[in-house]
């Protein structure tokens, strides 16, 4: 396998060819194997129908295709099947068939075993013949295309249209056309995981359950504070994560898409695994962002720092100070952030106001102020994608979510590497493994970086203290 000729093209070949569906085996490369005729005809002979494809450094894609097997007689096939075709010309699209013409069927192809792949009498394409050695980036073939139209209907269209007037190759392969059913070739991830099975889903489980804050730190629970605009997925998010580890959907946030926030306090809800156990982070529902009235700077600061108590109700209309009830004036490590997790919606990332997008970089001048790492989480990627609808294990390897998730670091000036697409349960009634796995690995990776955080912490904090210590000595 691994040839590259696309899954498209292979359509385009199957369909002028016009007897069903065919798979494509790759019989012959000369960047793998060598340019000479020998290698050729040990690889190619007596293998039934191939398809010959010429790729030339100016873009241009062409070939021919030979019905039966190629053989080092010396002789003819005779065969009305037989055409010369092209795909690409100067890297466009430009798929043309030249069929064989009436009564030229006894010069489809010419089988000579000092030959390469040769096409119609006086060399409608005649690809190369002994050994040709590579010239560096390309193979300057001793064939030609000087007798095309002769055997094939050319349609008006020159030789010069087709190899760019010269032989000069990239790349040439043969491939083995038979019968059946092509199974597209596997897309590359995007981005590498492990194989998404039940053990996976078990191993990101009991990463997460055996999560701990730092002894000495005095935290006991990592605090994620979720950040984002309305309708983006937070409450959605925190209902995802509460409902995998209890067993069933659960809606203890409650979500939708009224115009104003539906959440209006600061809500740090914990998460209960099934039996009993409470799990060591907060995941931290705010109210939105709206352009007006949402949240501001100095609250943001103020969540940061942990200044703002538990359940605390956002007034717009009364912004927090250190003046009013409640507000802790000396927070402890417990209550400060530990990540910041700004969630986006996938689908609207294009039409984010500038004002909105402007508010999310001053929240982060003040995160980089504290050192507090910042993730954003892609909702909605199954609105986005028909492939990750139907199958949320393809999210890795949707171009489309891809797209989206350099979108999205670019708009903060994050690394890829801090975007994580998840799809919130928002319409289900049973948990699935695929959407489980999806939302751990974020989850994972955001209590990863709040440990580096409280590692950070800690530090500062020992190098502190043991430079007051030196301090006193020296006094
Ligand atoms: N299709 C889909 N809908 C989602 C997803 N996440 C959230 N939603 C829906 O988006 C709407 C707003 O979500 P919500 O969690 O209330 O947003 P919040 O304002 O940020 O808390 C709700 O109707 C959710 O059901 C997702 O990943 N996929
Ligand atoms: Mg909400």
């Amino acid at each position: 396998m691994g040839g590259k000729l696309s899954d498209k093209d292979m359509d385009q070949l199957e369909q002028w060819i016009g007897t069903g569906p065919k798979t494509f085996t790759l019989l012959y490369a000369i960047t793998r194997d060598g340019c000479n005729a020998t290698t050729f005809h040990q690889n190619c002979d007596n293998q039934g129908a191939t398809v010959t494809v010429l790729y030339n450094p100016q873009g241009s894609v062409y070939g021919g295709y030979a019905p039966v097997s190629w053989i080092s007689s010396g002789a003819w096939t005779n065969n009305t099947a037989a055409f010369l075709y092209q795909l690409r010309f100067n890297g466009n699209d430009k798929a043309t068939k030249f069929a064989i013409r009436n009564g030229q069927q006894s010069n489809a192809c010419y089988n000579h075993s000092s030959y390469g792949p040769v096409f119609g009498s006086g060399n409608a394409l005649c690809t190369f013949s002994s050994t040709i050695n590579s010239s560096g980036t390309y193979f300057s073939l001793n064939g030609n295309m000087d007798g095309f139209g002769t055997t094939f209907d050319n349609q008006g269209i020159t030789a010069h249209q087709i190899n760019n007037g010269n032989m000069n190759v990239t790349e040439l392969e043969v491939y083995k056309v038979a019968d059946g059913k092509r199974i597209p070739t596997q897309q590359k991830p995007w981005r590498k995981t492990k194989t998404w099975n039940e053990k996976f889903l078990d191993e990101l489980t009991e990463d997460i359950v055996t999560f701990k804050p730092l002894e000495d730190l005095k935290v006991k629970d990592a605090r994620i504070l979720m950040i984002g605009p309305v309708g983006a997925g937070k409450s959605s998010f925190y209902n995802t994560i509460n409902s995998i580890f209890r067993g069933r959907i659960t809606q203890r946030a409650g979500s939708g898409s009224a115009e104003q926030s539906l959440t209006t306090a600061y809500t740090p809800y914990k998460v209960k695994v099934k039996f009993g156990a409470t799990l060591n982070f907060r995941l931290c529902d705010t109210r939105g962002l709206e352009e007006s009235q949402g949240l501001d700077v100095m609250e943001c600061n103020y969540l940061l720092d942990g200044n703002i108590p538990n359940y605390y109700q956002f007034n717009p209309a009364k912004p927090i100070n250190p003046k009013s009830q409640g507000f802790k004036a000396n927070p402890s490590p417990d209550d400060m952030t530990t990540c910041a997790v700004f969630v986006l919606d996938a689908t609207t990332l294009e039409v984010l106001s500038t004002k909105l997008i402007e508010k999310m970089k001053s929240f982060q001048t003040l995160m980089n102020q504290k050192g507090v790492p910042q993730i954003i989480l892609l909702t909605k990627i199954d609105t986005l994608c028909k492939d990750v609808q139907a199958d949320v294990s393809s999210t890795y390897k949707s171009h489309t979510v891809e797209q989206h998730v350099d979108k999205a670091a670019q708009l903060l000036g994050l690394p890829r590497a801090n975007v994580l697409p998840v799809r919130n349960y928002e319409n289900e009634l049973e948990l699935d493994d695929n959407v489980n796995i999806l939302a751990l690995i974020s989850l994972r990776q955001i209590l990863y970086l709040a440990e580096d955080f409280m590692e950070n912490m800690l530090e500062k904090r020992n190098d502190e203290e043991t430079e007051m210590e030196n301090l006193k000595l020296e006094n």
